[in-house]
């Protein structure tokens, strides 16, 4: 467990002032007359970025001195949000530098709203690399985040007439105080051309890969300060740039033509993140992305082991771990296998040692449309050599199937890297697992399918290689900083070690049915919830009442995590409501924050019909004293950080077995919120965490969802048996809420009869209704409720992203820490 305690820097509000108004003059160029929000903004990131640097410094060297092992976490995606506010917290510099700019006249909190978030990424899989390297570094753990540096980060979500509208987000336009460019570390990346075979002496085929072009990588280096400001490790992201080496001229004329037919314009590689989660693209541009950020890292770490160990491989295993985010990086195993064997002219079985040494996996998914392949055909055009060395690895890891399961074909082929048929498809997640020596998937339950349904034969052939490491969050931003309110409670009740100790929330469990505590712990999600008001009121124009229950699902757009049956189940509030006025229930406030992907249809259906619904009630007077329903555009980080200390419930309400994890449910009920969900992900462990009594769960399990449908599952057997769902879906299909568009909210009814329901929605709605009806009267008990919240904080101690790294350092990386000074 994390032993560490922040230890509060000692400058002094008048030497941050002086440093701060220094870089209004000096590196902004203006005055403390002329300065708007953005100027001081940015001089204060100048004044802490001063701090950070020197942490920086002495930690690289602590690691070099040391030769320390590291490990390397390659994502695709680093979902960062500001840094501001986090980088104050970490250093132990909050309260002094809102001192600082107060004397100054100016609002801390004003200035950190101009702040673009870092939104590199698009979910759960993002912001868990960027947890993770939280706690990393407030561990004292050497490591390095590897990704891209897109020029454009997730689309920011625009509601026009209720429909989604996707506009660039362009967060560095300004510039980005927090990075560094370290021209110093470029590297050329080969993409494109032929392979030329050679026989070398002794017999040996040497392999050659003609590039067709060549594009260089250009490192950015964010610094990732740990809690206690002590460790500042590096987030070094790619950014992708035309190579002015590259000469033209030199290359024949096959590759000059190929290189010109491609046309292979080298800046759009890091332009823009694919904002497609859960579905496998199968662009090219994709998969060059993908092998851009890998080859440029892997180069780097190799340098910086050959700047300590020379041409001699054998440490290499031992100084370096890299941990595969999903199978994103996957051509890593490849690219690694390359080197040492074409360019180390190593042999296969000692290259092959080093790579399945070195490689982890962790999967985020089971669902098939979001388990990478790729044409080999486009594989064989821009990695030539990779998919040669791809069919090797198959081949000799296909002879190892034959000596388990003896002329089974059926089982080579369902275990092959390659898919056969019409368009052979390279499997990213079987490739994987070959060159993994451990896979983990992101939750107790997840884990158990990876091992029963995903990936049996592996788990047979290779015992023990298949683990769970439970996700986690940082209760850095997901507390401290997000919610000072409550921070400051819990400081005052159990001290202020909880940050980097979570299981000291447990403390908290003491005040529980303190009518005191409640009290004073109820008025701060009450304060919470008046300021959310304000930002709701402000984004939307919506007013909402801080009494109602706030209920808040916020996510990605996807139909597996059922925005839909929550809509449903508003509608069925809203009728209830219109037939019987009296109808007994707490005012409540629906919110939710999503994104669907651009291409995504239903998904986007799915936004229109919560806003056209949205519309409906809160402007009908028979009901908007009791019900307001409210989208709020464009969620990210930023957004999540207002909405999460404001919520009294947390919908967590996906098909068992398709959420891998979640880490949204882990925020919400850290900062006392109640879950209402499904045994799915990681709520089956809050649940066991926070007791039956202080969760809400519904719905079908895993199992019953197996087989409902092995029977056969019939929406419409729910649909003629339930009067209330079928007059609801009825309802969708009217112009009630669309006026004058009639069917304008129909294909989301047709999804979930013709459409069969893949989801089960129509199968959950009675269980999910009756779950909410619970909870209504739950509320009424308001020291009842106060103390369900109260253990819902008390007990997520387990949920801290320290004790996520914590696993992977013990089962996984088998790292060390390196305290630094
Ligand atoms: C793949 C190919 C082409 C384009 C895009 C993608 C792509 C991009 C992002 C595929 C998947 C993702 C993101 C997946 C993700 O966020 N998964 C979530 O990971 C969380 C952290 O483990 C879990 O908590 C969630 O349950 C899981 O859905």
């Amino acid at each position: 467990r994390a032993k560490n305690t922040a230890q509060p820097q000692s400058l002094d509000s008048k030497t941050i002032k002086a440093s701060i108004v220094q870089h209004l003059h000096c590196t902004l160029g203006t005055d403390e007359n002329k300065a708007n929000n953005h100027a001081w903004w940015k001089a204060t990131c100048a004044a802490v970025q001063e701090q950070v640097l020197e942490g920086l410094r002495k930690t690289q060297r602590a690691h070099y001195l040391n030769d320390t092992r590291a490990v390397h976490y390659f994502s695709a995606e680093f979902l960062m949000g500001r840094l501001m506010s986090n980088n104050l917290h970490n250093l132990g510099l909050f309260e002094t530098t809102d001192q600082a700019l107060k004397e100054l006249g100016v609002s801390l909190t004003d200035i950190m709203e101009e702040e673009p978030d870092m939104a590199l990424g698009n979910g759960g899989l993002g912001r868990l690399a960027a947890c993770f390297i939280d706690s990393l570094a407030t561990m004292d753990l050497p490591a390095v985040g590897y990704g891209l540096h897109y020029e454009h980060g997730l689309f920011r979500q625009e509601i026009k007439s209720g429909a989604q509208i996707e506009r660039p987000d362009s967060w560095r336009d300004y510039g980005n105080p927090w990075e560094i460019c370290r021209p110093e570390s470029i590297q050329e990346i080969p993409l494109y051309g032929y392979v030329e075979t050679k026989y070398g002496d002794k017999g040996r085929i040497q392999k050659e890969w003609h590039p067709g072009t060549i594009v260089k990588g250009v490192p950015w280096d964010i610094p990732v300060v740990g809690y206690g400001g002590k460790t500042v490790n590096v987030l070094r992201l790619w950014e992708s740039q035309a190579s002015d080496y590259f000469n033209w001229d030199v290359f024949n004329a096959g590759g000059y033509v190929d290189a010109q037919k491609e046309n292979v314009q080298a800046e759009t590689i890091s332009k823009v993140l694919y904002p497609n989660d859960e579905t496998e693209a199968g662009k090219e541009l994709r998969l060059i992305q993908q092998y851009f950020f890998c080859a440029c890292s892997l180069k780097d770490i190799i340098r910086r082991y050959k700047r300590a160990h020379g041409d001699n491989w054998e440490r290499f295993a031992d100084q370096v771990v890299i941990q595969l985010n999903d199978t994103h990086p996957a051509i890593a195993i490849p690219e690694l296998m390359r080197i040492l064997v074409d360019r180390a002219e190593m042999d296969w079985d000692s290259a092959w040692e080093i790579c399945t040494q070195t490689f982890a996996y962790t999967n985020h998914t089971l669902l098939p449309e979001a388990l990478e392949k790729w044409p080999a055909r486009m594989f064989e055009k821009i990695l030539p050599r990779h998919l040669e060395i791809i069919y090797e690895i198959n081949h000799r890891f296909l002879d190892e199937v034959d000596k388990v399961w003896p002329n089974d074909n059926a089982i080579k082929s369902k275990l092959s890297i390659i898919e056969e048929g019409n368009d052979k498809m390279v499997r990213m997640g079987n490739l994987s697992v070959i060159g993994s020596f451990a896979v983990n998937g992101v939750a107790e339950i997840h884990s158990r399918l990876v091992k029963q349904n995903l990936f049996p034969e592996f788990d047979q052939l290779w015992p023990g290689k298949l683990t769970n490491v439970t996700n986690g969050i940082t209760p850095r931003r997901w507390l401290k900083a997000c919610n000072p309110r409550l921070s400051e409670l819990i400081d005052s009740k159990i001290g202020q070690d909880w940050p980097v100790q979570l299981d000291k929330l447990q403390g908290l469990a003491d005040f529980a049915d303190d009518a005191k505590f409640q009290k004073a712990f109820m008025q701060i999600k009450h304060q919470n919830k008046v300021d959310l008001a304000a930002d709701i009121k402000a984004l939307t124009g919506v007013e909402v009442d801080p009494n109602a229950i706030f209920d808040v699902q916020i996510k990605r757009l996807h139909e597996y995590k059922r925005q839909h049956l929550n809509l449903l189940h508003i509608l069925a509030l809203y009728r209830r409501l219109l037939e019987n006025p009296g109808y007994a229930m707490t005012p409540r406030v629906f919110l939710f924050g999503a994104k669907a992907a651009p291409g995504y249809k239903l998904a986007k259906d799915i936004i229109y019909a919560i806003n056209k619904v949205a519309d409906k009630i809160n402007n009908d007077p028979r009901v908007n004293q009791k019900l307001k329903v409210v989208f709020l555009p464009n969620y990210r980080v930023s957004l999540a950080e207002k909405m999460i200390p404001a919520a009294d419930v947390s919908e967590q309400i996906s098909t068992a077995g398709k959420e891998a994890s979640g880490t949204g449910n882990m925020k919400l009920a850290l900062n006392g919120a109640l879950t209402i969900g499904t045994l799915d992900g990681a709520n089956i462990e809050i649940a066991e965490e926070v007791g039956d009594d202080n969760i809400y769960i519904f719905g079908l399990t895993v199992e019953e969802v197996q087989a409902l449908k092995a029977n056969g599952y019939n929406p419409y057997d729910y649909y003629y048996e339930n009067k209330e769902l079928k007059a609801i879906l009825d309802w969708l299909e009217t112009d009630y809420f669309t006026p004058g568009k009639p069917g304008a909210l129909a294909s989301l009814k047709h999804s979930l009869l013709d459409g069969g329901d893949p989801y089960l929605v129509l199968a959950d709605f009675a269980s999910y209704s009756d779950a909410h009806k619970a909870l209504d009267s739950a509320y009424q008990d308001s020291k009842g409720w106060a103390r369900k919240a109260i253990l819902n904080t008390a007990r997520m101690g387990k949920f801290t992203s320290d004790r996520s790294i914590q696993d992977y350092v013990d089962r996984i990386w088998k790292l060390s820490s390196c305290k630094v000074e």
